[in-house]
């Protein structure tokens, strides 16, 4: 079932939610397991088709982590990335303020899953949404320059939706896309109050 639904408002004390989603071994689970200052509930199993040979852990129904910042604190939600969990994208993206949607950078067919992901999350709800590119480091230099403006124009974005380089090892990269989508999230809900 297809529902669209407001941006929950925020408040500095709640812990609000934000989603983490994209396709199969962007670094979803790592980016969680990165900032989380809990340990990290995943529900990681073996894998066992044949994207083996890319990994051999996959998440299959959620990641959970939790992360403070001075002006908000944060549920982070992890989705599995293959389309046969879809089931948990929706039951996920339930009550999210936001999402961000992690691309690999060095895979084209991320990014063509990438584009059926980011349908699917906005007809989930109307929330504010950040792209990160991961795996950037596995590209040559004139590749990194081409691909920004390739993930724009095949994920089909507004101007003002942000698209950043992000190593979801490096907690620096990480917490910026977080700031990126609460600053998102912060300018709408003034928005909608100035329209009040
Ligand atoms: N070199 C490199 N490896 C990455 C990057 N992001 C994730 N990884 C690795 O990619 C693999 C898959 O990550 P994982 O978090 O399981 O992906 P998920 O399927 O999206 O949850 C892990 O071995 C990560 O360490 C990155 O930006 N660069
Ligand atoms: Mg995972």
């Amino acid at each position: 079932m297809v529902r669209r639904q407001r941006a929950t408002p925020t408040t500095t004390s709640k812990p609000v939610k934000i989603v983490v989603t994209g396709p199969f071994s962007a670094g979803k689970t790592t980016l969680i397991r990165t900032v989380s200052e809990v340990a990290i509930v995943g529900t990681e199993r073996d894998v066992t088709d044949d994207t083996r040979s890319v990994k051999d852990r996959t998440t299959v129904a959620m990641d959970f982590g939790r992360i403070s910042f001075e002006s908000a604190s944060l549920f982070l939600f992890g989705t599995p990335g293959q389309r046969r969990f879809e089931v948990m994208w929706e039951i996920l993206s339930d009550g999210m303020v936001g999402f961000i949607l992690l691309v690999h950078a060095a895979d084209e067919r991320s990014l063509m899953e990438s584009w059926h992901i980011l349908d699917t999350f906005r007809r989930y709800a109307d929330v504010p949404y950040v792209i990160g590119l991961s795996h950037v480091d596995e590209l040559s230099d004139e590749q990194r320059t081409a691909l920004i403006a390739k993930v724009r124009e095949v994920l089909e974005l507004p101007e003002h939706v942000s698209v950043a380089p992000c190593d979801p090892r490096k907690k620096e990269d990480v917490k910026g896309l977080m700031l990126a989508v609460l600053n998102e999230v912060k300018e709408r809900l003034e928005r909608a109050e100035a329209n009040e």
